[in-house]
């Protein structure tokens, strides 16, 4: 077996959004760093996941220098609609929240936009890296051995960013008396497909809460279109037929609505777990977790994606304090920064997935309470402007 040594000051595991945006942003820092991926670049692309950005999310994408897709290919979106008991109701979140907005753009295109502005500044992804270990965190030379076909390489460096979503190695090779984690698992999946048909609501989000189940419609550009319907966790996608799948979303919204749903071939269908979780702290000595690495959200908020936005915004300054003025204070305070505005995520998502969804006990007398609730929000200003503002996301930093 063949072995090669380099070095780096920040190495990324992980070349999803966190991994792609805290490269882009150190990069433009003038810090030099390498991403590590475990898949293939069309394997990474082939993923179907978020699809709405906060203005913070839009903001960072413009200050690592990719902003152009987003501004070109993403659509504004100043309300929300919620559907219950069989009738729609408008949220103006712009209304409510002094004029902010989010931005339906794909998380598939932020990851291309992404990767070729990677590419085209000659960065270095290292894809298809099997075997990454992390050594050393907790010392001042920490490293990350990999296998590229017979040849097992070192990467050693001043830091090592967690960037590697639910299921990474970073989380994992901390010792377990050091992390702290909360998990909520709920007993339910998201099954999602893609279509090229225009979307249903090009310029809101519709949340449908009905007797049988949740029902989401969403969009990734004016001819292609993102739905859900909550399904049992243990059905498989070979279980739904799409012409199953359309007649059941119809079945869950408002009949008017439903009767303007554009049908065709699905190009994409798949089922997503729903879990929360949080593991504290986010760092270890010299390494640092971010994004889905260190945190999960049920989608109902959209919330995801832009949390592993925030977390690499207080990374990548963090890591620009330490190397350009010297200061240890950024990486002092990352977790704690960080997961303040987690936990608000954690909990506006987990209220959103509560209300929205029907559990196996939600049966006549949980049902009414929800659609009471919902009832409540659409009336009540106060209500539906702290849904509003969790929707469009919340400030970077809280008062003490
Ligand atoms: P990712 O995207 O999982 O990327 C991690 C990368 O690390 C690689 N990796 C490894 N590489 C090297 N060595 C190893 N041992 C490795 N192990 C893993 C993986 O291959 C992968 O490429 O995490 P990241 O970058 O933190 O990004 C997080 C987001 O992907 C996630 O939070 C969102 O997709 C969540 N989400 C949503 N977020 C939003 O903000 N708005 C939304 O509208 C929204 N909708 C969604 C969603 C997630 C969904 N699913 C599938 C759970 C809708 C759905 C259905
Ligand atoms: C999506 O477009 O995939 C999407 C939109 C809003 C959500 C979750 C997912 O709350």
């Amino acid at each position: 077996m063949n072995t090669t040594q380099k070095r780096t000051q920040v190495a990324i595991i992980g070349a999803g959004p966190s991994g792609l945006l805290l490269g882009a942003l150190l990069h433009r820092a003038g810090i030099d760093n390498v991403i590590l991926e475990r898949q293939s670049p069309e394997y990474v692309l082939s993923r179907i996941r978020a699809g709405i950005l906060e203005q913070v999310s839009v903001d960072l994408l413009h200050e690592a220098g990719v902003g152009q897709g987003v501004t070109l290919g993403g659509t504004v979106h100043n309300s929300i609609e919620l559907v219950f008991a069989n009738k729609r109701h408008p949220i103006d979140v712009t209304g409510l929240t002094n004029g902010k907005v989010v931005t339906a753009y794909g998380q598939t295109e932020v990851t291309k936009d992404l990767m070729d502005h990677r590419s085209s500044q000659g960065l270095e992804t290292i894809y298809e890296a099997k075997d990454v270990a992390l050594h050393n965190f907790d010392s001042t030379q920490p490293s990350i051995t990999y296998t590229l076909g017979e040849t097992t390489h070192t990467l050693q460096a001043d830091f090592i960013a967690g960037c590697d979503g639910f299921h990474g190695v970073s989380r994992a090779s901390v010792p377990k008396g050091a992390v702290q984690e909360y998990e909520k698992v709920y007993p339910f999946g998201w099954l999602g497909i893609l279509a090229d048909v225009p979307p249903v609501s090009p310029h809101a989000i519709i949340y449908a809460n009905s007797e049988r189940g949740f029902a989401l419609c969403s969009m990734r550009s004016m001819t292609r279109s993102r739905y859900y319907v909550q399904c049992p966790i243990d059905d498989k996608v070979s279980d739904w037929s799409d012409d199953r799948f359309w007649t059941e979303l119809k079945s869950r919204l408002d009949p008017e609505l439903a009767s303007r749903i554009v049908t065709g071939p699905s190009i994409e269908k798949s089922i997503a777990p729903l879990r929360s979780f949080v593991a504290e702290p986010m760092r270890f000595g010299r390494l640092f977790l971010a994004g889905d690495a260190a945190h999960i959200v049920p989608p109902t908020g959209a919330k995801g994606l832009n949390l592993a936005a925030t977390d690499v915004k207080y990374l990548s300054s963090a890591f620009i304090e330490y190397f350009k003025e010297q200061s240890s204070a950024g990486i002092d305070h990352y977790s704690a920064r960080c997961l303040k505005r987690i936990w608000r995520a954690e909990r506006f998502s987990w209220w959103l997935t509560s209300l929205m969804h029907r559990f196996p006990d939600t049966a006549g007398f949980g049902q009414k309470v929800q659609e009471a609730e919902l009832d409540y929000l659409v009336h009540s200003e106060a209500l539906s402007k702290s849904l509003s503002e969790n929707y469009v996301g919340l400030p970077l930093d809280f008062a003490e």
